[in-house]
């Protein structure tokens, strides 16, 4: 991939970040860029206090944004199954895996909020249709081999895209990614013993794990974003070390990850293209179904408008309980001032 430019992108300096006299139009803009490309060089963090261009800045919004309201939508194909859980062993396990993917989404929401983007904003974005959230939360969650599938494969995807992104050139991402990576690993691992389980049961429940991966393979192919030549922000965000890897790179890692786990499990991945190519020592895989993706995208899956609905309503409900927080920090502040 030819590399892009690093400075040169228009910038603002937010205020309070850079001392007096320092500021573009004083020792000029280039000083500035010369170091927020020096850091990146040197593979060092930018912080929230550094300068950095406006562009930078608005694509880590963009990006952490869309990851968060991941996260928070993404408890829903889940919470679907919690009130019907075969046992109280599942069902705690996945009380707490869905509340693990609420507190993501608070990191995520947090770092974005280092950057100078406003929480309410973005949730206002997210249900008015103004920021996106990953395709594959607009599937629906049809049985309980679903939950299974959702962590071996929809986490699966998700370390091998996030992994990476521990290294990504945000501080403040890349360490809540750490943490984050961590969960999704146990994530993934409990999916994978839950399918197990399923797997050693009856003929209806081996039929069941072979529909839920028959219906969320290719989505979770698509979790990884469009083809490099159809991806207008990967080559900026590899320069400006946001992201560490492109699309079809990660997306050819998790195809290569998963074959020999479908193959221990005893499941058949709905692909007759799949096969080693021990030239190219990566799986062959078959194409994706980008029309489905964009149409996904735009807002047209199975289950769009039912989450952000969902997601609308929750955050309306929960109005008081925000006015009850705010007031009743206002009456410590008052107390601690007097
Ligand atoms: N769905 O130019 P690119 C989880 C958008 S994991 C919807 O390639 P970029 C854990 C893209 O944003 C899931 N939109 O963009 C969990 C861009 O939008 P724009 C979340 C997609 O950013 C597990 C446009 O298409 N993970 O939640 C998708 O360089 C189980 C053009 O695409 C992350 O967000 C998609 N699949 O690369 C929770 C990871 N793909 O600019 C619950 C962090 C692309 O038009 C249960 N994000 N788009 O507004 C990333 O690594 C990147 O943002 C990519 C996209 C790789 C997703």
């Amino acid at each position: 991939m030819t590399a892009l430019p690093r400075t040169g992108l228009p910038g603002t300096v937010p205020a309070g970040t850079v001392p007096a006299g320092e500021e573009p139009g004083h020792d000029g803009p280039s000083d500035l860029h010369a170091h927020f490309d020096q850091t990146l060089d040197r593979e060092r963090r930018i912080e929230p206090r550094d300068w950095m261009p406006d562009a930078y800045r608005s694509t880590m919004i963009r990006q952490i944004a869309q990851h968060a309201h991941s996260e928070i939508i993404g408890m829903q194909p889940e919470g679907n199954w919690i009130t019907r859980a075969p046992s109280l062993r599942r069902k705690a396990i996945l009380i707490a895996k869905v509340q693990d993917e609420a507190g993501h989404g608070m990191y995520l929401y947090s770092a974005a909020e280092t950057l100078g983007a406003d929480r309410a904003d973005l949730t206002d974005k997210l249900v008015h249709g103004r920021q996106k959230y990953s395709s594959i939360f607009n599937y629906p969650t049809l049985t309980y081999a679903d939950v299974g599938v959702i962590g071996w494969l929809v986490d699966g995807a998700a370390i091998c895209n996030q992994v990476p992104l521990c290294r990504s050139s945000y501080g403040p991402y890349a360490r809540a990614m750490v943490r984050i990576c961590k969960e999704e690993s146990f994530h993934q691992r409990q999916g994978y013993e839950l399918l197990m389980t399923m797997m050693r049961g009856t003929a209806a429940q081996r039929a069941m794990v072979q529909d839920a991966t028959n219906r969320f393979w290719w989505p979770s192919l698509m979790m990884f974003g469009p083809p490099d030549d159809q991806s207008p922000n990967t080559a900026q965000s590899m320069a400006w070390g946001i992201k560490r890897h492109t699309n079809d790179e990660l997306r050819q890692r998790f195809v290569d990850m998963t074959v020999p786990q479908a193959e221990k499990l005893g499941v058949t991945l709905p692909d007759p293209d799949l096969r080693w190519n021990a030239q190219r020592e990566h799986c062959d895989f078959g194409s994706v179904d980008w029309a489905e993706f964009m149409a996904v995208v735009k807002g047209n899956g199975p289950c769009n408008a039912q989450r952000v609905a969902r997601r609308k309503a929750a955050h309306d409900e929960g109005a008081w309980v925000r006015e009850a927080a705010a007031a009743y920090a206002a009456k410590h502040a008052r107390r601690e001032a007097a």
